[in-house]
């Protein structure tokens, strides 16, 4: 049975391990989750994933969440080199440091300051200024290592879900060339990558078409947004 990955078409996370599946060559098989009509709040895509989230991957029974949990059982299960995913101890850490600097500050910024396009947040001052921050630490961690790309010079996992977070402010038309390093290793990923930019583009035009016209999650339940029902 080929590998499944739940998945929903523009979220970022989704879209990161779906680089992975696509650098790494892998068979697999996308299972749509209907997000606006709150699929994945429901137990039977609970029994799945218990966060109710986006995305959780099936390989051949083995359940996995978390995408960075994802990229690296990728990785290190069906990479035939260690290129995407070093073994030596320091480059490793450093691909890990990046994965976690980007859902702990990086894209958690950006989602917060993205969310409001589905969950009727506010975008504020205080959303905008933790972004920039993550921002500026990338540009001075590129600047620092020297490398062309997040963690080597040299594709890795890690540039997976920094690429799917900077997708999101290409859509919502947040112009990043304040921070020109960042700037640099986006555009060098998309131009020397064109296979994987292009699993990634159609996901970034549909959250830009949402900025325009936000979806109506109003009728869900949703057990943690207060703006939904609860
Ligand atoms: N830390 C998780 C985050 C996943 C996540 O935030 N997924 C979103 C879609 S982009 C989701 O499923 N949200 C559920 C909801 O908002 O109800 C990961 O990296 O996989």
């Amino acid at each position: 049975m080929p590998i499944l990955l739940y998945s929903v078409s523009d979220s970022p996370p989704t879209l990161a391990v779906r680089l992975a599946l696509e650098a790494l060559g892998l068979e697999h098989e996308l299972v749509d989750v209907d997000f606006a009509n709150g699929e994945h709040l429901k137990e039977d895509y609970a029994k799945k994933n218990p966060q109710r989230e986006v995305p959780t991957l099936d390989d051949n029974g083995f359940l996995l969440s978390e995408s960075v949990a994802i990229l690296q059982y990728l990785a290190d299960k069906y990479s035939k080199d260690d290129k995407l995913y070093p073994r030596d101890p320091q480059k490793r850490a450093i691909v890990n440091h990046r994965l976690f600097f980007n859902l702990t500050t990086y894209y958690r910024y950006i989602s917060d300051h993205m969310a409001p396009i589905f969950y009727a947040y506010k975008r504020t001052p205080d959303t905008l200024k933790k972004m920039k921050n993550g921002l500026s630490v990338f540009n001075t961690l590129l600047e620092r290592e020297g490398t062309k790309y997040a963690a080597a010079d040299h594709v890795t996992i890690a540039d997976f879900p920094l690429v799917t977070a900077t997708a999101c402010l290409e859509a919502i038309h947040f112009n990043i060339s304040s921070y020109p390093l960042v700037a640099k290793w986006y555009d060098t990923f998309k131009n020397e990558n064109p296979q994987l930019w292009a699993v990634v583009q159609p996901g970034m035009m549909e959250v830009r078409a949402f900025e325009q016209n936000p979806p109506d999650l109003s009728h869900i339940a949703h057990p943690i947004h207060p703006t939904l029902k609860n």
